[in-house]
């Protein structure tokens, strides 16, 4: 007992500057949303989207080009969730979860590419910064997806691969904390793919740190269930 303690401590101390910060991705009555859909985070911060209704999708576009891919513009091969039908965890008692680390502060763009959720709104930023250019706002950015005339899913298997980790935590009041996760790690540029689902998690609620190793890339990859 001891001994678990003391190694759950050091655990925790490795990890404590490190947060995640909590996406829900749709809800159960419908929501076409990715909420907060406005994120600050720091490099090393971990985001985790957490699928909570429906069948959605987090991929990564630019500014520019909304509802499509940014490997279709640049040399990034970005993120891409794959598509995550709620339903079918929900009879496991679990919701899926898709987890990525912010490596970089630049501006990150993130669009649904189900059906024209994207057009309906379904768009989020991470650390916007209009300070640096006032037309790059997240209001901006949804006006500028409204008009596309498709919205484009990247192909699925994104981006390199790299060790796989295995972490634990621990539950304690209403923070959330991962139980075991498996993780895909990711090249350089930001890329990386869920590959496959992994087993539990426990907990709700808000952000925290838990301890989540990463020798990972530019934006690492996980992909978890979490119990509901
Ligand atoms: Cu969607």
């Amino acid at each position: 007992m001891q001994f678990t303690t003391a190694a759950l401590l050091t655990l925790l101390g490795a990890v404590s500057a490190q947060k995640v910060h909590v996406v829900s991705v749709g809800s159960t009555n419908g929501t076409l949303a990715f909420s907060p859909d406005s994120v600050t985070a720091d490099v090393g911060d971990m985001l985790q989207f957490q699928f909570r209704g429906g069948n959605h999708s987090v991929a990564q576009s630019n500014f520019d080009n909304p509802c499509s891919p940014i490997a279709d513009h640049t040399n990034t091969t970005g993120i891409f969730s794959g598509y995550q039908p709620v339903a079918a965890s929900q009879a496991m008692g679990m919701i899926p979860t898709y987890t990525v680390m912010v490596a970089a502060k630049t501006p990150l763009w993130f669009y649904c590419s189900q059906a024209k959720h994207c057009q309906a709104g379904m768009v989020m930023v991470v650390n916007e910064n209009t300070a640096a250019n006032s037309s790059r706002s997240l209001a901006n950015f949804k006006a500028l997806a409204k008009v596309q005339t498709a919205n484009v899913a990247p192909s699925t298997a994104a981006g390199g691969s790299a060790s796989t980790n295995t972490t634990s935590g621990s539950t304690s009041g209403t923070d959330s904390s991962s139980g075991s996760t498996t993780s895909s790690g990711s090249d350089s540029t930001t890329s990386g793919s869920a590959a496959s689902a992994a087993s539990s998690a426990v907990a709700t609620g808000a952000a925290t740190t838990i301890g989540v190793s990463s020798s990972m890339g530019l934006l690492g990859v996980v992909a978890a269930m979490l119990m509901l």
